[in-house]
């Protein structure tokens, strides 16, 4: 009788338990199973009993020492070899990866490639400008690399600094990274939308002395002017002594004497770079993220694990094949942009498409007219775009040639089941698996994904369901014990180290305690609640504390509270997160004004809109200001939030228990204010 291969795996799985013996499993697995599993992963074969993609991560969990030495033996070329796979100790934080051994990212990334196939293409840039692509090969990028490397050597860096890149999702961009790999400085790349003053506090908070810049940006057919951000960032930060500017467009900016024309600098330089020998522990970037305080910590993340985690994870979770077109549409400035766009398909030696512009620009059919024009294979994008198109109708996919698209990805939110089905159906004619790949800047890499699995077996719209080879995801109830049947919610958190994690916050180690490792003692708290199905599969619920999701980007209400209560007029303010159909969540702000204030709630609103615009990015302005005269508090003080996101998601039934209020009438006033705002 033929049995389905889950099945066979449960069975082995159970022998196994039961002390079958080895010789009888494989003569089991060889008759039953069509799962070749060292044809899936070669390092399967040293892996004993390994049957299955199931059996697989239970070996990875269960014997994570031996399967991560062996993937980072074959899978990362190594200048020496390392001596200890793992010295971690989640009840101290302490997470170390692959100690003793040296390597050079940048190498792991091109060099190794150009020899074995220097004219493959490694970038494709879809400008801005549709149908002006632009095609690096491996011998290219490696080219402007090791120019870029020699260039920043020359000024003065050193292993160790850390290089601010502001830039948009280009090749000199992704040269910028790879150049601070391969001489040894940390990157710490801030997303282009960012404000002069965002950009500041992060080139203050890693001390960087070089900023990567170009003069102006070009998206959706607009220009930005980010050479003049950089400029008015750097008035207050001292520690910057140069400023690098690539030419995105024509136009000449000002010029002082810390700035030097990038692509004029990079023709003087060698075409040879020599790569630093750096250690597994090393920094190799700070990636900027928000918490639930006002100020944005600096995920640090380190060479040989993150780098493996990447690869591993965007060989396995989306299926990629050498020769494949990988199109991850992230900008740069995100962890999806890194892991993704960058250093996950060129340590496998792939081709990764630099996507500039927006999904609606110049018309809705963007994504899908660069599908067929790039023969793209695996898209990766975000629910918010996918929500934004289905408005446009499905004509707009339909228009373009979509077959050479093999896997969908999702990422950033939660993806409702709408689009889910619309991005499954309308997108992918129902051929191509959705992934929806549940991750964090902290993690590195995708730890939740539907894939890979065995072949045929289930995915659940909208869910992340099945963890990642060396992931062991755990939950935990609201007294902080383990959840360990089926069918139950709970915070979500990791039981067991893997290599893709932050290691710390630059310059606060206590907060990265505090956040990830306190709140659950000997586990990696993710700040998310899960539910686990009956079936053991996992899908995400939503943050735990007060972050929120705005079309994917995460910004901590506290951030946006800061920045509105430095407005003279305003005595306080709370920000919530509400649900809002087409960026996933919207900003709503409730503001209390100072009294004896006399100003026009209108042009209070615009001041406070060009403040959060002007200090964090527009992406986190509030699309709702309700003024009111004051905000429901506890006695002690604390400002009612769970009151606030019930009266903003008009659910009023469940306003919950009001008995430690200060002033229940205050909740009246609020229900009263936010009735109002909306019939406006
Ligand atoms: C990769 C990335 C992380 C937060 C994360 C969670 C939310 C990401 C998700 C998802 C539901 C998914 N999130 N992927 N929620 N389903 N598939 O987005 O990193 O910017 O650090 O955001 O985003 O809340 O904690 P980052």
């Amino acid at each position: 009788m033929w049995l389905p291969c889950r099945c066979t795996t449960k069975y082995v799985a159970a022998s196994i338990r039961r002390g079958v013996s080895a010789s009888s499993l494989h003569a089991l697995r060889r008759g039953r199973s069509s799962w070749n599993s060292a044809a899936f992963m070669p390092e399967s074969a040293g892996f004993e009993g390994v049957s299955g993609r199931d059996a697989l991560h239970d070996y990875s969990v269960s014997h994570s020492e031996n399967f991560w030495a062996a993937v980072a033996r074959q899978r990362l070329n190594w200048i020496r070899p390392f001596e200890a796979v793992q010295d971690c100790d989640l009840s101290q934080g302490r997470i170390k990866w692959f100690e003793g051994g040296k390597l050079n990212v940048s190498v792991n990334c091109l060099d190794r490639h150009v020899h074995t196939c220097p004219e493959r293409v490694a970038l494709i840039w879809e400008r801005d400008e549709r149908g002006s692509e632009v095609r690096y090969t491996y011998r290219e990028l490696l080219e402007i690399t090791c120019r870029l490397g020699n260039l920043l050597r020359r000024h003065g860096v050193k292993k160790g600094d850390c290089v601010t890149i502001y830039m948009p999702t280009c090749p000199l961009a992704v040269a910028s990274m790879l150049a601070c790999a391969r001489i040894g400085a940390a990157h710490n790349v801030v997303f282009a939308g960012f404000s002069s003053e965002a950009l500041a506090e992060r080139i203050r908070d890693a001390q960087s002395s070089t900023v990567i810049t170009v003069n102006q940006g070009v998206r959706g057919g607009k220009i930005t002017e980010l050479k003049r951000t950089v400029d008015a960032a750097v008035q207050s930060c001292p520690t910057v002594r140069q400023v690098f500017v690539a030419m995105r467009t024509e136009k000449r900016v000002e010029v002082t004497d810390r700035d030097f024309a990038l692509e004029e600098e990079m023709l003087k330089e060698d075409v040879v770079c020599e790569p630093a020998a750096m250690d597994s522990e090393d920094v190799l970037f700070l990636l900027y993220t928000s918490g639930s305080t006002g100020k944005p910590k600096g995920l640090v993340h380190t060479q040989a694990g993150y780098l493996l985690y990447a690869a591993l994870t965007h060989r396995y979770v989306f299926g990629y094949h050498d020769g494949d077109v990988f199109g991850c549409v992230a900008d740069i400035g995100w962890i999806t942009g890194h892991s993704y766009t960058v250093y996950g398909p060129l340590a496998n030696g792939g081709t990764t498409v630099l996507f500039e512009s927006t999904p609606v620009y110049p018309d809705p059919g963007r994504y899908w007219d660069m599908v067929e024009r790039l023969r793209i294979n695996q898209f990766y994008g975000a629910p918010t775009a996918i929500r934004l198109l289905i408005r446009y109708g499905d004509q707009w996919v339909k228009k373009y040639d979509r077959s050479s698209l093999t896997t969908l990805g999702s990422v950033g939110e939660p993806i409702n089941t709408e689009a889910w089905e619309w991005y499954n159906r309308v997108v992918g004619e129902g051929r191509c698996p959705v992934v929806d790949t549940w991750w964090q800047t902290e993690t590195g890499g995708i730890c939740i994904a539907p894939k890979p699995s065995e072949p045929d077996a289930e995915i659940v719209p909208g869910m992340a369901m099945r963890p990642f080879f060396g992931i062991k995801p755990a939950l935990m109830d609201t007294e902080g014990k383990l959840l360990t049947s089926n069918n139950a919610s709970g915070a979500l958190c990791m039981a067991q180290p893997w290599p893709g994690m932050a290691r710390t916050i630059h310059n606060n180690h206590q907060r990265f305690l505090e956040t990830y490792f306190q709140p659950y003692p000997g586990y990696f708290f993710t700040g998310d609640g899960a539910y686990r199905s009956q079936e053991g599969y996992y899908q995400i619920t939503g943050r735990l504390d007060d972050v929120i999701n705005v079309s994917g980007h995460r910004i901590g209400t506290a951030e946006i509270e800061d920045v509105v209560n430095q407005c003279s007029a305003v005595a306080e303010s709370a920000v919530i997160g509400y649900s809002h159909s087409i960026k996933g969540q919207g900003v709503y702000a409730f503001v209390v004004l100072k009294k004896g204030v006399d100003m026009q709630e209108a042009d209070l609103s615009k001041e406070l809109n060009s403040m959060v615009s002007e200090k964090i990015a527009k992406y986190a302005c509030p699309d709702f200001i309700q003024f009111a005269k004051r905000l429901p508090k506890t006695r002690s003080g604390k400002i009612m939030r769970r009151v606030l996101r019930k009266v903003v998601d008009c659910d009023l039934d469940s306003l919950g228990d009001l008995s430690t209020l200060d002033d229940p009438a205050a909740v009246q006033e609020i229900i009263e204010g936010h009735e109002k705002l909306l019939s406006k």
